[in-house]
């Protein structure tokens, strides 16, 4: 078995030969961005691709996030979750609003709408929920809260990529939903990220803040930012595109080699499998219990050990971090505080080898074997 590191993700790169032919257009018209003839086909080809009206590419995910609270001129709190990657509560803090943190469902480890609005105040103006590793929020509650109380939702969907419920894209939900389109993702463009806008008209007042508030050469709007996808990014994603059907059916083998074997682990929780109309499987949590004979940590690093390099994803909560640590009440994200001490993601891409998946489940095992 080779013993090269497994990281808990790698990117799926189409065969460099096919990139060529983008890269040589894109010499030939010179042009390298700004609203380019490659970024313009890859907004149509993700409207088609995902069952979207509109989409605004970025430059990464954050900066879409933080457009995204800038186009609907959201200010005071907002709701959100703990249990994410920091960039969700870094992207109010960059609006100078304040974030208030909610605990999540244990069942799906998103923002848990009973809890929402017993934090609502008369300063909050939204609320920003996250698709958690793809699995769709409970989108039907969260809305008759925010229409109950005049707020708006932005979702934080970075890791949910082609995931449809019965109605369609879950991107669909909302005032707006900020993707990510990092190396790590489902679907990348080396860097990247896109709001999903309703109609033309959002889109066009995101376009103009993402290119510094301009509407014309000499008008500047609003005070905008930088936030355009390259010409570069946008070829990668189209050659990209042609090959995530085939990504996506991968990782649902690889979600299922780990569901069957380590279904009935003692010690081991997985969340049970959606009833979705498509997932995208761009994680693989497990849950370390207080009846598995090692602690998460010490699984953990156990894995790294042997090369494996799992992650903690989202260990610390972002409440726990120094930045965030006054804004959170004490026993208010109980839930979200025991999920976050008791996760481990596994390596899921993919081009993951079966003898790599053999060799993580052996290791998670191996301690139940002493
Ligand atoms: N909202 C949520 C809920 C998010 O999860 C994220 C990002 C965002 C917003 C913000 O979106 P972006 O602005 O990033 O578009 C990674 C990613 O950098 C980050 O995009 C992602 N979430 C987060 C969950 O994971 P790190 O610090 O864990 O990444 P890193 O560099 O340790 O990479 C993880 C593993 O992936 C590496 O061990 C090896 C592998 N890898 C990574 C890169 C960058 C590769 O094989 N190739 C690569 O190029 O944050």
């Amino acid at each position: 078995m080779s013993d090269k590191p497994i990281y808990v993700t790698e990117p799926y790169l189409p065969p460099l030969e096919e990139f060529i032919p983008y890269l040589e257009k894109i010499w030939q018209s010179k042009r390298l961005t700004n609203n380019g003839p490659m970024h313009q086909q890859l907004e149509e080809a993700l409207c088609e691709y995902l069952g979207v009206p509109e989409i605004a590419l970025f430059n990464n995910g954050t900066i879409a996030l933080l457009t995204a609270l800038q186009a609907l001129r959201i200010t005071g709190e907002v709701i959100t979750t703990p249990f994410s990657f920091v960039a969700t509560a870094h992207s109010l803090t960059w609006n100078g609003i304040t974030p208030v943190f909610v605990d999540i469902d244990p069942n799906t480890f998103n923002l848990d709408p009973n809890k929402i609005e017993a934090a609502i105040t008369s300063r909050t103006t939204a609320i920003m929920p996250v698709h958690c590793y793809g699995n769709p929020c409970d989108v039907n509650a969260i809305q008759e809260i925010a229409d109950k109380y005049n707020l708006k939702v932005i979702y934080d969907a970075a890791h949910a990529f082609g995931v449809r419920d019965e109605g369609g894209s879950i991107l669909r939900h909302g005032d707006l939903s900020a993707i990510s389109f990092h190396a790590t993702k489902v679907f990348n463009t080396f860097e990247g990220g896109a709001i999903i806008c309703p109609d033309k008209k959002t889109k066009q007042h995101i376009n103009n803040l993402k290119n510094f508030g301009f509407v014309d050469e000499v008008t500047v709007v609003a005070p905008g930012i930088n936030g355009k996808m390259s010409e570069v990014n946008a070829a990668f994603g189209l050659l990209q595109l042609q090959y995530i059907n085939k990504a996506l059916e991968e990782r649902k083998s690889v979600d299922n080699y780990y569901r069957d074997a380590l279904n009935s682990t003692p010690g081991i929780s997985i969340l049970k499998p959606l009833n979705l109309e498509k997932h995208n499987f761009s994680y693989f949590p497990i849950l370390i219990e207080s009846n598995y004979p090692l602690s998460r940590d010490q699984l953990y690093f156990l894995l790294k050990e042997n090369n494996i390099h799992a992650r903690r994803y989202f260990y610390p909560l972002i409440s726990n971090t120094p930045q965030y640590n006054s804004l959170s009440k004490k026993n208010h994200l109980k839930v979200a505080k025991s999920i976050s001490s008791k996760v481990i993601c596994l390596p899921i891409f993919p081009s993951i080898e079966r003898n790599s998946l053999s060799k993580i489940v052996s290791l998670v095992q191996y301690p139940l074997t002493k």
